[in-house]
């Protein structure tokens, strides 16, 4: 059985803007007013899967989502024609039509936690889309989210598909960007790492005190139990709420993880011992963790850079791969630690390969964000539903179709107009042609 990962990576959708939504997460915070161009995001996300496909990855895509969500417009008292709603909702409410519009399903690491089928008690891979209850914004994402899940991973034999936790401040939950399996190979059996920023029942009310904590200790344990993990299998490790407070909205912005190698910086876990320890206890092939100083980076350094928002890949030779974003190179600190900490310590990390992803980076998504890691054995490739997996043909048609509906400009002040709406329609309904994923979209159903 051979088993490989895939990376799903999330298509830019046509409105991508920067309305600055995300509180807590700076370079949203920062650029909020930028005039975006959607082409550009989309076509260096395809160039990021296209060239990791080349270097014999397994690539997959996700579509981007329906927006403007006009649905979720009406469902809060906005009437009228399409046109009539964007108007009055530009008009009373400028916040809500910038949240309606964000293209932030593009960031899959927060689509959904994935459980791979050799650690899942009845052998099927196990899927739970997360609430990202967290802001409004992204709360709009998990329906759709599910039904892009079910339409792909549709075989039942091999695929388990579970509720969306409730979406409630409790249960909050981002999803894969907050879970890391660790394990020898992909195919042997492995640890899953869920990283949480709070407690919501109980605990001693540790917490960041200046941005949100988006994960809780109770929703990360309620996946693992829908995913059938026992003790054995599953870690759970607070995050340090200082790197909270820094800007690390995710665990995927401080850590990450891949095969038995753990990523990390100092100020990832607030207990980093008894994290290790629980991890080494579990883990079958012994762990090897890469651990960076706060005195080699800062906390604002690998905020600012992403350095560990990187995809960290498997090679055939068993080495390894960093896929680090541009700004990487342009912190002198963060570029030092990658040729003389990293590339030249001892672990299996040889090779580092640089992206640009700038049109995502604004929004605060790198490389690793704008992926979902599926293990999957063959039997389990050939039974995926839709054209999702990368090839030329494919990655060719993707091209041409975002050249033929992109805008290359939009500013916030655009997403009122009413044309914007109806050519993200023609293009998504293109595009589940393309991907021969079915009816998907409320607009479709
Ligand atoms: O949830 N940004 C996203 C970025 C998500 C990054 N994902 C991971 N770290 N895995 C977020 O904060 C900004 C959208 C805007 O401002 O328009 C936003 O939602």
């Amino acid at each position: 059985m051979s088993v490989r990962e895939v990376n799903f990576d999330g298509l830019v959708g046509p409105t991508h803007n920067y309305s600055g939504l995300a509180h807590g997460n700076v370079a949203s915070m920062s650029h909020e007013g930028l005039v975006a161009n959607p082409r550009e995001a989309a076509l260096q996300g395809l160039e990021k899967m296209k060239s990791l496909m080349d270097a014999g990855y397994a690539q997959g895509v996700l579509p981007p989502q329906q927006r403007p969500d006009l649905g979720a417009l009406r469902d809060l008292g906005f009437a009228g024609s399409d046109a009539e709603v964007l108007a009055r909702a530009a008009d009373e409410a400028p916040q809500v039509l910038r949240a309606v519009c964000s293209a932030s399903s593009m960031w899959t690491a927060n689509a959904a936690t994935v459980t791979p089928s050799v650690d899942a008690p009845d052998g099927r891979v196990h899927f739970t889309p997360a609430n990202l209850q967290s802001s409004f914004h992204r709360y709009l994402e998990p329906a759709t989210t599910g039904r892009v899940l079910a339409s792909i991973f549709a075989d039942e034999a091999r695929f388990a598909h579970h509720p969306v936790l409730p979406a409630t401040p409790a249960f909050s939950d981002e999803g894969a960007a907050n879970h890391t399996r660790l394990a020898g190979d992909h195919g042997e059996p492995g640890v899953h790492l869920y990283v949480y920023g709070r407690q919501a029942f109980g605990g001693d009310g540790i917490a960041p005190r200046r941005y949100p904590a988006r994960q809780t200790l109770e929703a990360s344990q309620a996946v693992a139990r829908q995913h059938g993990l026992g003790d054995a299998q599953t870690v759970f490790a607070q995050q340090h709420p200082e790197a909270i407070d820094a800007g690390v909205f995710h665990n995927d912005v401080i850590a990450v993880g891949n095969g038995p190698v753990l990523l990390y910086h100092e100020y990832a876990f607030r207990d980093e011992q008894g994290t290790l320890d629980a991890l080494r206890e579990r883990v079958a092939s012994p762990l090897i963790p890469v651990r960076v100083p706060v005195e080699a980076v800062s906390l604002d350094d690998a905020v600012a850079s992403y350095l560990f928002n990187s995809q960290l890949l498997t090679n055939a030779d068993g080495t390894m791969t960093l896929v680090v974003p541009g700004e990487c190179q342009e912190r002198e600190a963060v570029w030092r630690c990658l040729q003389d900490h990293l590339l030249a310590g001892h672990n299996p990390i040889a090779e580092v390969v640089v992206k640009d992803v700038k049109q995502s980076m604004r929004n605060g998504g790198g490389p690793a964000c704008l992926r979902l890691r599926v293990a999957l054995s063959e039997a389990e490739r050939a039974a995926l539903s839709g054209r999702v997996l990368l090839d030329d043909a494919l990655h060719g048609e993707l091209t041409a179709w975002v050249k033929r509906h992109y805008r290359d400009r939009l500013a916030p002040a655009d997403l009122a107009d009413p044309a914007l709406a109806s050519e993200t329609l023609a293009a998504l309904d293109e595009l589940t042609g393309i991907l021969q994923l079915g009816s998907v979209y409320p607009f479709q159903r």
